[in-house]
């Protein structure tokens, strides 16, 4: 969809262009987030200002708490799957061991804390599609890896675990979220309409960990109180794999995606094949974008077997799909 930008806008944008310090490019690009017009046709111009605007304003942060340890970019995770999450916590909760419950990824295990160092990639199957899973080191007062910061903004979605071994739980992990903000990382149950575009919003589900414990009955019940309505919350344990199956299920809600197979015109659904997955709420021409980048301009028309259809009956771009729809896609 075409998006028409006033005049202002493109002046601020030659500033952007022209400017050769992170200030002045903010300075510009923040008058550009405040005149963009915010609509669904702007959704994707708005991400991208978001996404510089974060970028720069943690480079200048970065900056003036001194030179990171690590450069930027060393641990750049390639996305793959169905979308990125990220398991987020205090030392010694079990991050580590779920991924490797949940994932091929072999991390190390250990009873000590910051065993983890650096972000170790798995990818979890769940149903017909996978999800990446990114475990880090921990977070605490102060224990900060300023590449958390840049990992998580790659990440859709956050897994945040409290410790039901351990009495303290509630309070550790709260300072994980204390710790976040000051990266200007907020985890939320769900994003909000509009929020500063310098604040990096991930929508993050809370995993009650070790509830083989023998206090964990208790202590859940002090966890739940601390948690309030913030959260979606699960319960599991890594080590008897007790609740493992709705965590998945939780992990994969928390992408907010749907999958829709495609077809070849003339022939039937390939059932091994593994669907496509996009946003939920996606229209034809959303959903085409999601298949290859070119296709979003280009199609005309699909065909849908599923919800709110007749089978096969044909749709326009705007049409919006539903998870488990069959689409023939015609550019
Ligand atoms: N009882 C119990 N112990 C666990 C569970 N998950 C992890 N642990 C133990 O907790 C310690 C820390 O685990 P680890 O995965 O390294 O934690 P991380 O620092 O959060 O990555 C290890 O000794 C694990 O064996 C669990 O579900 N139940
Ligand atoms: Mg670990």
């Amino acid at each position: 969809m075409a998006v028409n930008l006033p005049p202002q806008y493109h002046d601020a944008d030659a500033r952007y262009k022209k400017a050769t310090t992170a200030a002045d490019k903010l300075v510009a690009l923040r008058e550009m987030w405040v005149i963009l017009p915010k609509h669904k046709a702007s959704e994707k111009v708005q991400m991208l200002l978001k996404t510089k605007i974060s970028e720069l304003t943690d480079q200048m942060e970065q900056e003036k708490t001194g030179p990171k340890k690590t450069a930027p970019g060393t641990f750049k995770i390639p996305r793959q799957g169905a979308g990125t999450v990220v398991l987020l916590g205090p030392p010694n909760t079990g991050k580590s061991m779920l991924l490797s419950k949940l994932t091929k990824a072999k991390p190390e295990v250990a009873a000590y804390p910051f065993t983890t160092r650096e972000p170790i990639p798995g990818m979890m199957d769940f149903e017909n599609v996978r999800v990446q899973l990114v475990d880090l080191p921990p977070v605490t007062a102060d224990h900060y890896d300023s590449f958390v910061t840049d990992v998580t903004r790659g990440a859709d979605a956050a897994v945040l675990f409290l410790d039901l071994a351990n009495d303290d739980g509630p309070a550790e992990t709260q300072v994980v979220l204390d710790r976040l903000k000051l990266a200007r990382r907020e985890l939320v149950k769900e994003l909000p309409a509009e929020d500063d575009p310098a604040t990096y919003s991930l929508r993050t589900i809370v995993a009650a960990a070790k509830s083989d414990d023998e206090a964990a009955d208790i202590r859940l019940e002090m966890a739940k109180e601390w948690l309030g309505d913030r959260f979606p919350l699960v319960v599991a344990s890594a080590e008897t794999g007790a609740g493992l199956d709705d965590l998945r299920k939780a992990i994969f809600d928390s992408l907010r995606v749907m999958r829709v197979q495609t077809k070849q015109p003339g022939k039937p659904v390939d059932p091994t094949g593994p669907p496509f997955t996009c946003p939920v709420g996606s229209t034809v021409a959303e959903f085409a974008g999601c298949v290859h980048s070119d296709f979003e301009e280009k199609v005309k028309s699909a065909r849908v077997w599923g919800t709110g259809v007749t089978d096969g009956q044909t749709v326009g771009r705007d049409h919006v799909l539903h998870e488990n729809d069959v689409v023939e896609l015609h550019v």
